[in-house]
């Protein structure tokens, strides 16, 4: 009796897990997590398609000046010297019209931010990117202030710097050499819009007269259409005024 007792227990315990096991998978059914993801794929280029032009692609930004130490330089003029005037040079090298909103930078292999501006820019443009508590600044025609959700922390140890899209392909990079003294400048090419080559103080580079920095402008103080080799229609607006605004030479 006792082995037939325990047989019909075995069958009821049975049963009642299989009935457990089908209560739990119809629970989880109506919330598949591939569903899901699917869902939050499919709903992303919705808010990129609210922006009347593309993401950039591979290649398409080149660095162009790293304004990484700015002692005494007051980029954003509000009186202050001080991390928030740190700022990246880009030209932008694609053909067509394209937002920077979702861009991610990266120095050194640490995360510094995303970009958060939704700017259409135009091929040619020289953009500046800066951080969230930077003052809007001066700026010349076709020079586009884009902005990091983070500050720069463009530390002065140096390392690889590098722009990924928000879809990650790899927009440009720049080898940034360490910091040295405590002089204030900028790095930057023997020349304005080179995309390889190593970057050396502005001050000592030829063509910047002796400038700490050309933040939105060309090596030697000139609007940007004097040395970006793509031009864009902004160029035929453009008054020749190359002299005019350069920037501050180094004094001491
Ligand atoms: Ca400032
Ligand atoms: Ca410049």
């Amino acid at each position: 009796m006792n082995h037939v007792r325990n047989q019909r227990h075995s069958l009821w315990l049975a049963a009642l897990l299989l009935g457990a096991g089908c209560a739990s998978s119809q629970v989880e059914k109506p919330l598949p997590h591939a569903k899901i993801k699917a869902d939050t794929i499919q709903e992303a280029p919705e808010v990129v398609v609210s922006i009347d032009c593309r993401l950039p692609l591979s290649g398409e930004l080149t660095v162009n000046e790293i304004l990484s130490r700015p002692a005494g330089i007051d980029l954003d003029g509000d009186g202050i010297s001080n991390t928030h005037d740190e700022a990246v040079e880009l030209i932008y090298q694609g053909e067509a019209t394209a937002h920077l909103d979702g861009t991610e930078l990266w120095l050194g292999g640490q995360f510094r931010g995303i970009v958060t501006t939704q700017a259409c820019v135009q091929p040619g443009d020289l953009l500046v990117l800066t951080g969230p508590n930077t003052l809007p600044l001066a700026k010349a025609e076709g020079v586009v202030q884009i902005g990091l959700d983070h500050a720069l922390q463009l530390t002065d140890g140096g390392g690889l710097l590098l722009f990924r899209s928000a879809k990650g392909a790899l927009l440009g990079s720049q080898v940034v050499p360490p910091a040295s003294a405590t002089t204030p400048t900028s790095l930057a090419h023997e020349q304005d819009d080179e995309r390889d080559g190593p970057m050396k103080p502005h001050v000592i580079i030829g063509e910047t007269r002796g400038a700490a920095h050309s933040i939105g402008r060309c090596l030697d103080g000139a609007l940007p259409c004097h040395c970006v080799a793509l031009q864009s229609p902004r160029c035929d607006r453009e008054e020749p005024t190359p002299q005019a605004d350069s920037p501050t030479p180094v004094t001491g």
